[in-house]
């Protein structure tokens, strides 16, 4: 690269920086769709874990990260893979719209396509939002609970109660609008608000696969364990980007 090319990239660099800051979380997360295309074909990519699977001890163990990402994850990537040898429409808007508006995709596979198309994104946010240092809420987070969700302790309960009370699999998430107001939500299965066109701050899985090697049937000392690993870095990004437009999935 000559001195002069490399400047002028450092140039568009600096002036680009807001619009970078605005939408790296959008373009990590396109990524995920669009990532190989120039690779082995297959529009669905599973996104690495940001971590390693031992990171989330003692409160979610090796084994189920393990499983849970390379087993359960990539299977409903490889469905999705699967179905776009014969419906190519669905990896050819974003992951988002196509939940939107499962209504434009053929009867015959809108249901696979509800199943594997939630779980996909709904796994790639779960793993995004843990992290092994824990932390606690502030900022501009802080006071949306605080405002929205009658601050930090009842919000916890609330979404404890919430993802307690799904009946057999699902997830609890929430939700946030393009103001910044927070939610909470329970879906059954692998649907989620975007299929409703919201937005999902965070949320925590609540299928047995995600908890019973470790709890086994007490879903609740699971969903108490797992404030332990929420990264509240990663959420205040979310915030920021969705109060931007520019949060996906
Ligand atoms: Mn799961």
């Amino acid at each position: 690269m000559t001195t002069f090319s490399r400047r002028s990239l450092l140039v568009a660099a600096a002036g680009a920086t807001a619009f970078a800051a605005a939408s790296r979380a959008a373009i990590a997360q396109q990524s995920y769709n669009n990532a190989n295309a120039a690779g082995a074909g297959a529009p669905f990519v599973l996104p690495p874990l940001p971590y390693a699977v031992n990171a989330l001890e003692p409160h979610i163990d090796a084994q189920t990260i393990e499983l849970h990402h390379d087993k359960h994850h990539a299977s409903y990537v490889n469905n999705l893979n699967e179905i776009a040898k014969t419906t190519p429409q669905i990896a050819e808007q974003p992951m988002e719209y196509v939940l939107a508006h499962l209504n434009h995709v053929p009867d015959d596979v809108r249901t696979t396509v509800r199943n594997n198309l939630g779980g996909h994104v709904n796994h790639s946010m779960y793993w995004l939002v843990m992290s092994g240092n824990g932390g606690k809420p502030d900022g501009e987070v802080l006071q949306a609970i605080n405002r929205d969700l009658g601050g930090l302790e009842k919000f916890q309960t609330d979404f404890n109660a919430a993802g307690g009370g799904v009946f057999g699999s699902g997830w609890v998430f929430v939700t946030i609008s393009a103001k910044g107001t927070l939610a909470i939500e329970a879906r059954s299965n692998q649907d989620t608000p975007l299929m409703d066109g919201k937005r999902v701050l965070f949320g925590n899985d609540v299928w047995e696969h995600s908890y019973y090697l470790r709890y086994q049937n007490r879903r609740p000392d699971y969903l108490k364990a797992w404030w332990n690993l929420v990264n509240w870095q990663k959420i205040a990004e979310r915030y920021d980007a969705a109060k931007h437009g520019t949060l996906t999935i």
